[in-house]
């Protein structure tokens, strides 16, 4: 294995074969991830990333993005912004830097602005008329309705690692609302001395429990990769029950410093991305039933049954 990508959503399809012919080439993982995530970004149909985002309650795409770079610990953010075209190449400027790495609102878009990063009005004609229809409907925030998070870690061939995610967030949220995508440790955390982890779900019970930092410590202490994910979503998971918290949706990616990946979700059913063993990009579920996690490679039948992200 001499590279490797592993990303959230089957949207990340493209994004992913994007990343493996630069890595191939032997660019880098900071160039992997920003180009890869581009794809999902700059692509209408995916309805939860970048152009054509899902709106916040007042018709606004609002959006978290963080880039994290594993060698340096440069780590970038922005959160409730909008207009932003690309928010993960904002998030990738910021990460070079060593204070005032996180801006939020009106202060990542000036930023944006004064270092000529492309600015458009992130609402297509689709996500206008998706807002406009939900407005009819009743108002309750259904907490998990089509909102996913394009998360990626990329290994390159110098065996530095990188992780970025971009999103849109949660559907009808109220303005202002950050998720888990731009802080750090939750949304996403990387660390060449110990791999890189990310998630995608519902924000708020992904912040509650930190859930990226932590599968990393238990890889740290020796714990295989796959088995970390499952443990921590399964202890994070007992830990709300025991304070009557239903857990929603959360699906968590990560990848240990040799480049072993894992996968695991609390949902039915989560795609996701690897470059396998033969570099090839391959599309894998993981899957939770009856509270037991299983993860497969995808296969045609599979792929004619599932409806998209
Ligand atoms: C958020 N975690 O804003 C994001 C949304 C997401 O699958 O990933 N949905 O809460």
């Amino acid at each position: 294995m001499k590279y490797r990508m592993i990303a959230t959503w089957k949207m990340a399809f493209e994004g992913v074969e994007k990343g493996k012919e630069l890595l191939r080439e032997g660019k880098s993982a900071q160039e992997a991830i920003e180009k890869a995530i581009h794809c999902v970004e700059n692509e209408i149909r995916f309805c939860s990333v970048g152009y054509g985002g899902l709106p916040n309650k007042e018709g606004n795409v609002e959006l978290d993005s963080a880039f994290m770079d594993g060698e340096t610990l440069g780590y970038g953010a922005i959160m409730a912004a909008h207009n932003i075209k690309n928010p993960i190449s904002v998030a990738r400027h910021l990460s070079n830097r060593n204070v005032n790495c996180v801006l939020a609102g009106r202060g990542a878009e000036k930023y944006a602005e004064e270092n000529g990063f492309e600015m458009c009005n992130m609402l297509s004609e689709e996500s206008k008329e998706r807002w406009q229809e939900r407005l009819k409907e009743d108002q309750k925030l259904k907490a998990y309705e089509g909102h996913d998070t394009v998360c990626m870690i990329a290994k390159d061939q110098t065996g530095k690692m990188v992780s970025g995610v971009s999103t849109s967030g949660l559907f009808m949220k109220d303005a202002g609302r950050v998720g888990d995508s731009p802080i750090i440790g939750s949304g996403s955390y990387c660390d060449n001395e110990m791999g890189a982890a990310a998630g995608t779900g519902l924000g708020e019970d992904i912040m509650r429990g930190c859930l990226s930092i932590r599968i990393l410590e238990l890889i740290k202490a020796g714990t295989p990769v796959q088995i970390a994910c499952d443990r921590i979503l399964d202890e994070h998971m007992k830990r709300m029950e025991r304070s009557n918290r239903v857990c929603d949706a959360i699906s968590l990616i990560a990848m240990d410093k040799d480049g072993n990946y894992g996968a695991t979700t609390n949902i039915e059913e989560f795609p996701y991305i690897v470059i396998n063993d033969d570099e090839e990009v391959e599309i894998r579920v993981a899957t939770y039933k009856d509270k037991k996690h299983h993860n497969f490679v995808a296969d045609t039948v599979w792929l004619k049954r599932y409806l998209g992200d």
